[in-house]
């Protein structure tokens, strides 16, 4: 089953918004498999965003995500990539649907609450930067038969 990496940013800490954000994961029926909470020093915020280098909004984007505690979590599911990418919405918040986390709890691009990686590919880098591998919990999950039917797991 796919995975993904999701980042709750500084703002979605400071907003007390981490609860709502989580939930719109986990109601879609996506697997929780780790989750912590850290502060992103400068060296792991030029990894992460390394494909932005060199932009003009790279510096205000690593000064951002640098000013607070994160969540950093993996979550598995069928498309999980693309199904967190379309919870998330658009990364311009004016442009983001309602409905979406950023068309409901944001206003402005560079606050945009909610990192979500955008391939598998970026996925596996993004998780292996952020979490060992005894970090993330293989476990059964009751749900998971209602959700996919005689596809589980
Ligand atoms: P996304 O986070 O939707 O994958 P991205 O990878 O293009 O978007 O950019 C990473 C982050 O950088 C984005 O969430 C917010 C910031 N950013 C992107 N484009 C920006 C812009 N034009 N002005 C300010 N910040 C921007
Ligand atoms: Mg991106």
């Amino acid at each position: 089953m796919e995975k993904t990496f999701v980042m709750l940013k500084p703002d979605a800490v400071q907003r007390g918004l981490v609860g709502r954000i989580t939930a719109r994961m986990e109601q879609k029926g996506l697997k929780l498999l780790a989750v912590k909470m850290l502060q992103v020093d400068r060296e792991l915020a030029a990894e992460h965003y390394s494909e932005h280098k060199g932009k003009p909004f790279y510096e205000e984007l690593v000064r951002f995500i640098t000013s607070g505690p994160v969540i950093a979590m993996v979550w598995e599911g069928k498309n999980a990539v693309a199904v967190v990418r379309r919870i998330m919405g658009s990364t311009d918040p004016q442009e983001a649907a309602l409905g979406t986390i950023r068309g409901d709890y944001a206003l402005f691009t560079g606050n945009n609450v909610v990192h979500g990686s955008d391939s598998p590919a970026s996925a596996q880098r993004e998780i292996a930067l952020f979490f060992s591998a005894e970090e993330i919990v293989s476990y059964k999950k009751t749900d998971q038969r209602w959700l996919y039917g005689q596809q589980d797991e």
